[in-house]
């Protein structure tokens, strides 16, 4: 695939990034650069030398929210028999865990894209937002649902009804970003978290990712009936004998993602 909107670039061993590349328009989201997203995500997923991916924009802005001149003239008939928002419920098909390096604006879809993410890496300048109020909208690609079970119901109604901007430090006390940066460190932060995650045993990774994402659909007992049958599963793997190996006979283990 042709990618007019994205660069894909592989900062360190193991981590495959993507970096929305719409400078001019504060990498509005329109149709085409989430297809590019998602084409190049799902590519990573099936690359066994990538092990963690990382979203990023640029120092200006992750992304202003989704292309609103795009937006602006379909006819809701329109947008649901063409659905051109269908990568943004693709994504969560990846397998692998996904770093938003955020900085700057993160604002609409592109803070929705952001908790589409499994972790955000944010910068301490960086602003996030649900403006979609302003417009006359509301959040459609899990502004309501997403940071609700995020962060509580106060907050998102608080966030979506009001449509005010939030910092990075408000994001990380409620819970919605990981870890904070110095702005100057605000990719090599994600880079490093990245790298972490990339050197642990991949199939753990997966299926720890699996696991957590099932607790927002799932009832608390079968979350863990689901937790502990991948318990077992995971038992079954080489890492994991030689995890508990290497653990006992007092050295580094070696990982084949087997
Ligand atoms: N779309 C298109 N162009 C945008 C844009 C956007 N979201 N955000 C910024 N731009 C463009 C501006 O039009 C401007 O272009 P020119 O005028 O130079 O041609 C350029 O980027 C620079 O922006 P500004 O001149 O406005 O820069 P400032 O620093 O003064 O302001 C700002 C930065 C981020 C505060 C401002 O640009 C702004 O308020 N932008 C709009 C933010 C916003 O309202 N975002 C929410 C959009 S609605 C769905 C999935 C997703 C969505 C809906 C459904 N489904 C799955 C169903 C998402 C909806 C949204 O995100």
């Amino acid at each position: 695939m042709q990618y007019d909107n994205i660069i894909l670039s592989s900062p360190a061993d193991g981590v495959g990034a993507v970096q929305l590349n719409r400078p001019k328009v504060l990498n509005a989201l329109n149709t085409k650069t989430m297809s590019e997203i998602l084409h190049a995500m799902q590519a990573y997923d099936a690359d066994p030398n990538i092990r963690c991916m990382i979203l990023h924009g640029d120092e200006r802005a992750f992304a202003a929210g989704a292309d609103i001149r795009e937006m602006s003239d379909a006819t809701a008939v329109q947008m649901m028999v063409r659905n051109p928002f269908s990568a943004w419920e693709d994504m969560r098909g990846i397998k692998k865990p996904i770093i938003a390096a955020v900085s700057g604006f993160a604002l609409g879809g592109g803070c929705e894209l952001a908790m589409l993410c499994d972790m955000i890496v944010a910068s301490e300048t960086a602003q996030f937002g649900q403006p979609e109020i302003k417009l006359g909208l509301i959040p459609g690609a899990g502004g309501t649902q997403r940071m609700t079970k995020a962060i509580g119901k106060a907050r998102t109604m608080d966030i979506v009804l009001t449509g005010r901007n939030f910092t990075a430090q408000e994001a990380f006390d409620l819970g919605l970003v990981s870890r904070i940066v110095p702005a100057a460190e605000w990719l090599e932060g994600a880079i490093k978290m990245a790298k972490e995650i990339a050197s642990m045993p991949a199939i753990a990774v997966r299926e720890g990712k699996e696991a957590i994402l099932k607790s927002f659909d799932l009832s608390i007992e079968m979350g863990l009936e689901f937790e502990r049958k991948n318990f077992y599963l995971l038992l079954t793997t080489d890492d994991a004998h030689e995890g508990m190996k290497a653990f006992m006979e007092k050295r580094m283990p070696v990982w084949k993602g087997q």
